[in-house]
């Protein structure tokens, strides 16, 4: 079965200041995308940053990324609406509204590091109805294990209905669960039937959870939101060497790399 990879280019937290080549910028992001796709990427995780680059849900910048990016490449795009640990809720949720294919949707609010991630159930449960309503998929991201309890909720609720479910097992924030082999086995086997998922691995162990999801079955992400660094020491420059690794890994493990047409059927979305 083929290996559907998203590039996640820029991220909430890391500035230019962490690795010179983050993309912050609109047309900075969609080069990364396009460089990405070319690659083999076929999903573009999306985050925005204001002219100073600081974390952003303005839809005149989300608009303009999104165009600047479809003008490139036919890459599905899944706008963030984790956004930024600073940012309301009620601003991250209009993000849907511009109808991308995908959104994140995070279940549960958590301590993310030093600060923390709002995910109110009441708001969580609004913002999923109005994913369905303007026929945006979620993208489900589940730090520990309850956070995958609270998403079946939902969907044994009627609330969360587009099928096949899509997860991210995030493994690594401090936080959420630790980036280790044995926590990234007790989820996927506690993963419903027929859905689709991927590993984010945050940090140091990326490469070797990244290997893991892909010889476990799962899809991959890559790109600077996940590790700045290639190896020890060694900043990644720009996405594409991160994209290029996931690609090899793929093939190394015999899993073709997905097209976006491919990735939008395995999601049920219409290219
Ligand atoms: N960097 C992720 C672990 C989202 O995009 O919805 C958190 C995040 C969530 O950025
Ligand atoms: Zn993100």
């Amino acid at each position: 079965m083929s290996v559907s990879i998203t590039v996640a280019t820029t991220g909430p937290i890391a500035s230019k200041r962490d690795n010179p080549s983050l993309p912050t910028q609109p047309d900075e992001i969609a080069e990364e995308v396009h460089a990405a796709f070319l690659a083999g990427a076929s999903v573009a995780h999306v985050h925005l940053r204001d002219a100073q680059d600081r974390p952003t849900a303005d839809l005149a910048i989300a608009r303009e990324t999104m165009e600047k990016i479809a003008e490139r490449c036919p890459i599905l795009i899944q706008l963030s609406t984790g956004v930024g640990l600073d940012v309301s809720f009620e601003e991250r949720e209009r993000l849907v509204e511009l109808r991308p294919q995908m959104a994140t949707l995070n279940p549960c609010s958590m301590s993310f590091g030093a600060a923390e991630f709002r995910n109110p159930p009441a708001d969580v449960e609004r913002m999923a109805r109005r994913m369905n309503e303007l026929g945006v998929k979620p993208e489900l991201e589940i730090y520990d294990t309850g956070h995958l309890e609270a998403a079946l909720r939902l969907r044994d609720a009627g609330v969360l209905t587009s099928e096949p479910m899509q997860f991210s097992i995030v493994l690594g924030v401090r936080g959420g669960m630790a980036a280790t082999p044995a926590n990234l086995i007790t989820m996927v086997e506690r993963l419903p039937e027929d859905c689709v998922w991927q590993v984010i691995a945050i940090g140091r162990a990326n490469l070797e959870l990244t290997a893991m999801g892909i010889a476990l079955g799962g899809n991959a992400r890559a790109g600077l939101e996940d590790t700045l660094f290639l190896r020890k020491g060694e900043l990644s420059q720009g996405n594409l060497p991160l994209v290029q690794r996931a690609v090899d890994l793929a093939r190394a493990l015999d899993r073709p790399i997905a097209t976006h047409e491919e990735t939008a059927q395995a999601l049920g979305l219409s290219v």
